[in-house]
């Protein structure tokens, strides 16, 4: 028997993971439970993948340093992984220095082997934050569309994609100045070179480790394409020192260290590692990962690999799960929309619940949805109304009229040759990782168990024909034995519960079909406590709403501010009467020079247009355009009221055309710009003018570092 090494993709280290990314750890601890059980030598190692542009991203958003971002989250996910009972033999980091190690010996190998190729590109530079700038870092003016909210890979407001060389007058997104063009050589892994190994290498290995189609599909579809060149190298701080001359200030893109994640993370823990890594004939490989990492393990990190020109353990099964969705769309880590990992505790529902339903709905074939409604409907009829029925009729008949005895009766040759067939069908279905169609057919034994109990009508046998009753209640004693161990990759602790009615410790699956051992009976006591329409109601509301609300319920004022509200000091250059409207005028602002919009704002009871021509004011800059009485309005001007109806429009003195509004003390450039906007979602996040100054919840507003400010309205909203 091969030895076998699991993995599960390594989470980001820099959110919390969600139902969604929790299938992947889970899949790969039911599937390691198992082959443990059956007797293989096993090994899981899994652990957090922190380098990367998202985790400085994240760090700089959160004014600390990398190294801290990654140990808070860290501890986050193992702590969540704890309470999901993961069984992992190892989980790492990539972090630690013993990844940096293994990354850059592999690294020159592949090097060695003259794999390895140089380019020189250009690039934009910040000398300022002295570094060059990630393409979504570069912020700037479209020049498909005017927008002044484009970055260097896409334009918010037209949405065509972009390269930060494209951009009008680009600024760095993390300080503001503007960057310089530079040249910059970074190191690429020739893919091409190693193709006609990877294709017969894929060739076999597809076929010999019954990879999921998705896979299959993908790779071939990456082959038959034609491999590029891969740039391997980036211009950032935190990662992996490049080991080669002249590349001393860049480090790997992360892509290319993560894989190797899951040979450091082993040898972080045994110092046997290459018996797992470097031991192709003794090991299989067996990796679970989400459907849109596929060509990273079974193209580059192969390819990798068998550049290196080393003996290495390769994969074997590939298991690439498809999307799990909720309820009415996505998991949005960034949004905060689903059920995450914490919430899942929080709602004081056992993690063997959540774990039976995410494999009775494990996204294997197509996508799958959890909803709540479902996640009742599942959970009370299949773990409860099946499973958790026919151990509880079972051992509280035999506790009551048995006397919490075993009786004494024949084997039941019939169901037992039934039973048996089952289960192997199982073992050979759970061998090729088929987790949710082992889990429904486990499922179908205890249904068969459950019928086998009606069937037998024991509570009236007990009197009419004891034998017969005790006959069944044996049989069925063992059977809820079998099914103790078949559920245990799945839902552990509710194995245990079971075992522990049957006065058992650990039962491994050379226990399955034997029928001697139990003795006595312990009362059992209940397993699950239904779902009950209330309660999930009340969680549907919790985490369900639409993205927008659940948003808002979590974020302050100034955080829903930041994500959505887009403020700019503009010039009104024009003032026109609106040809079909009385209050209305139709006024001309300048964005930036040379950039004008239309404005509709119904100021005119309280301003004349002398008033108004050359003055700059606040334009709520991101909103949808509107169609005002036949004009098109891109963008409302801000202005006061207060409860005497007074209405004053808010001049900024100090500001040139095109600053942003913001929040006093935080630095907007470190965020992405926000999205278009409806009107109501504006309305939705209030503005308020308190003692003359204009503030977002508890925070004032500021143009180029002055406070926003009204004359008139001392007290009131913004609108
Ligand atoms: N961290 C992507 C993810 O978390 C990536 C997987 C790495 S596996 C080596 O979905
Ligand atoms: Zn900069």
């Amino acid at each position: 028997m091969k030895k076998r090494l699991v993995t599960s993709a390594l989470p980001y280290v820099n959110n919390v993971p969600h139902l969604g990314n929790l299938i992947q750890v889970l899949s790969a601890d039911v599937y390691a439970r198992y082959c443990r059980s059956y007797g293989y030598e096993t090994l899981y190692v899994c652990g957090t993948d922190e380098h990367g542009t998202a985790t400085e991203t994240k760090a700089l958003q959160e004014g600390v340093t990398s190294r801290e971002l990654c140990d808070k989250f860290h501890d986050i996910h193992v702590d969540i992984y704890n309470w999901f009972n993961i069984n992992f033999d190892h989980f790492g980091r990539t972090s630690k220095p013993i990844h940096h190690e293994i990354v850059q010996d592999l690294f020159k190998k592949v090097d060695a082997a003259g794999y390895i190729t140089e380019k020189t590109t250009t690039q934009l530079f910040c000398t300022k934050c002295d570094k060059f700038l990630a393409d979504r870092f570069v912020k700037g003016t479209c020049p498909h569309c005017d927008s002044t909210s484009a970055t260097g890979d896409q334009c918010e407001d037209c949405g065509k994609l972009l390269d930060p060389t494209d951009l009008i007058d680009p600024k760095c997104g993390t300080c503001g100045s503007t960057p310089e063009s530079r040249d910059t050589t970074h190191l690429y892994l020739n893919l091409p070179g190693i193709l006609p190994k990877l294709e017969e290498w894929m060739e076999k290995a597809s076929i010999k480790g019954q990879w999921a189609k998705n896979a299959v599909a993908m790779t071939k579809s990456w082959i038959r394409d034609g491999l590029r060149e891969r740039c391997i190298t980036r211009d950032l701080k935190w990662g992996i020192q490049v080991p080669k001359e002249g590349f001393e200030d860049k480090v790997f893109y992360v892509w290319f260290d993560a894989p190797i994640g899951y040979v450091s993370i082993t040898a972080d823990k045994y110092d046997n590692w290459q018996e797992w890594w470097m031991n192709p004939d003794n090991v299989e490989l067996f990796q679970f990962i989400g459907k849109d990492n596929i060509p990273f393990h079974t193209v580059i990190f192969p390819s990798t690999q068998l550049e290196s020109g080393e003996n290495w353990t390769m994969l074997h099964h590939m298991s690439s799960s498809e999307y799990l969705n909720y309820e009415n769309g996505k998991f949005s880590k960034s949004k905060g929309v689903g059920v995450f990992g914490n919430d899942c505790k929080d709602t004081g529902i056992p993690a063997d619940v959540w774990r039976f339903y995410i494999f009775y709905n494990r996204p294997e074939k197509t996508d799958t949805q959890f909803t709540w409604a479902d996640f009742q409907e599942k959970v009370n009829s299949e773990l409860i109304g099946n499973l958790s029925n026919l151990v509880n009729r079972t051992l509280t008949f035999a506790d009551k009229f048995f006397d919490g005895k075993v009786p004494d009766a024949p084997v039941d040759e019939e169901f037992w040759a039934t039973v048996k067939s089952r289960e192997e069908e199982i073992t050979s279905k759970f061998e090729m990782a088929n987790l949710r169609e082992t889990f429904k057919d486990i499922f179908h034994l205890s249904s068969i168990g459950n019928k086998a109990f009606q069937d037998g009508e024991p509570w009236r046998t007990k009197t009419e024909d004891p034998a017969a009753a005790a006959k069944l209640l044996k049989n069925l004693i063992y059977l809820v034995k079998d099914l103790a161990i078949l559920i245990e990759p799945f839902i552990p602790e509710t194995s245990a519960k079971i075992l522990s009615f049957l006065g058992q410790e650990k039962l491994t699956w050379k226990d399955l079909g034997s029928l001697s051992g139990i003795t006595e009976i312990n009362k059992p006591t209940i397993l699950f406590t239904k779902l009950e329409d209330k309660v999930i109601e009340g969680f549907r509301e919790k985490y369900a709403g639409s993205q927008a609300d659940r948003a808002k319920k979590e974020l302050t004022l100034e955080e829903q501010f930041r994500d959505k509200i887009d403020l700019r000091a503009v010039k009104i250059v024009d003032v026109q009467d609106h040809p079909e409207a009385d209050k209305l005028y139709v006024e001309t602002v300048e964005v930036r020079e040379g950039d004008h919009r239309t404005i509709v704002s119904g100021i005119k009871s309280y301003y004349t247009k002398e008033e108004l021509i050359g003055k700059t004011v606040i334009l709520a800059y991101n909103l949808k355009p509107a169609n005002l009485r036949g004009v098109k309005s891109q963008g409302m001007l801000l202005a006061a009221e207060d409860k005497d109806k007074n209405v004053e429009v808010i001049f900024l003195d100090d500001a040139k055309p095109g600053e942003r509004v913001v929040l006093d003390g935080e630095n907007f450039d470190v965020y992405p710009y926000p999205k278009r906007i409806k009107i109501d979602t504006f309305f939705d996040i209030p503005l308020k003018v308190v003692d003359n100054i204009v503030m977002v919840g508890d925070t004032k507003l500021v143009c180029n570092g002055n406070p926003v400010l009204t004359k008139v309205v001392k007290n009131g909203d913004v609108g």
